[in-house]
């Protein structure tokens, strides 16, 4: 393949998952249809849907890491982490419902969120660099809406999807990160006030910052970085919970406070 023609594959890839997010219909994993494509495709293709949504008047507000967790990478049979892109458009803020009508099959999930104070790059940064450059700690929930059929894909079709990203929430209590051992933050998840799921830091690759220490490096082998003002979700403490219209999620971590999202249509 000629290098347009890559470049013509890559848009097209883009614009079939951007078309099925837009009518809210879901398509057949890329790979199945398209053949196969590896990881470094996958991002490209994911660069053209989030440049699609940038083009119609989003701005990048952060990243999310997706697959940081045993639990996780087990429900996806895939063996590592990967990353997305969060806008501005998929923010919710305190106390706003998330719109279901809008999503294919929509899922949350606990996480940790980091809000930058500084840039930040390079292919050497580690969990303490993180730490030195957040200005804030919150609980968050992260909500995924697969755009593949029956929530069914590879690991380069998710990351095409830009990790299932739709929408994600940050608690209303900031916390320094100074003091605050997050591999110890235990986590309650509750879906409609029963039990679903508890967890520590720990399971996001050992630390939540050492997650985000991971993002970074892989953001400096494309020659890009974090910066100041943006968000970074760092991963799910637990497996994904289907949610519809008339949930509610609550997501209780010790010491960063808790996270509550009501799902209507
Ligand atoms: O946030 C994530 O873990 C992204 C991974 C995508 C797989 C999923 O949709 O659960
Ligand atoms: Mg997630």
């Amino acid at each position: 393949m000629t290098g347009t023609d890559a470049a013509a594959s890559v848009r097209e890839l883009a614009a079939r998952l951007v078309d099925a997010e837009t009518k809210r219909t879901p398509i057949a994993a890329l790979t199945t249809t398209c053949g196969p494509f590896g990881v470094g495709t996958a991002y490209e293709v994911q660069d053209a849907v989030v440049a699609a949504r940038v083009q119609d008047g989003a701005v990048v507000a952060g990243a999310k890491l997706g697959l940081t967790s045993a639990a996780k990478q087990r429900q996806m049979h895939v063996d590592q982490p990967l990353y997305g892109w969060l806008t501005d458009h998929m923010a919710l803020d305190v106390g706003q419902p998330l719109d279901c009508g809008r999503l294919i099959q929509p899922r949350c999930e606990p996480e940790i969120a980091f809000l930058m104070s500084r840039d930040l790059a390079g292919p050497q940064v580690t969990a303490a660099h993180v730490l030195a450059a957040t200005a804030a700690l919150y609980p968050a929930i992260d909500v995924l809406d697969s755009r593949f059929a029956g929530y069914s894909f590879t690991l380069p079709d998710v990351v095409a999807d830009n990790a299932s990203a739709a929408g994600f929430l940050l608690g209303g209590q900031a916390t320094e990160p100074g003091g605050v051992d997050l591999r110890l933050t235990g986590l309650v998840l509750e879906k409609n006030g029963e039990l679903v799921g508890t967890a520590a830091g720990a399971a996001v690759l050992g630390h939540p910052a050492a997650a985000v220490a991971w993002l970074v490096r892989a953001l400096a082998g494309r020659g890009r970085g974090l910066a100041a003002g943006q968000v970074v979700i760092a991963g799910a403490l637990t497996e994904a919970v289907p949610v519809a219209p008339g949930d509610t999620i609550v997501a209780h971590f010790d010491r960063l406070g808790t996270v509550e999202l009501a799902c209507r249509d």
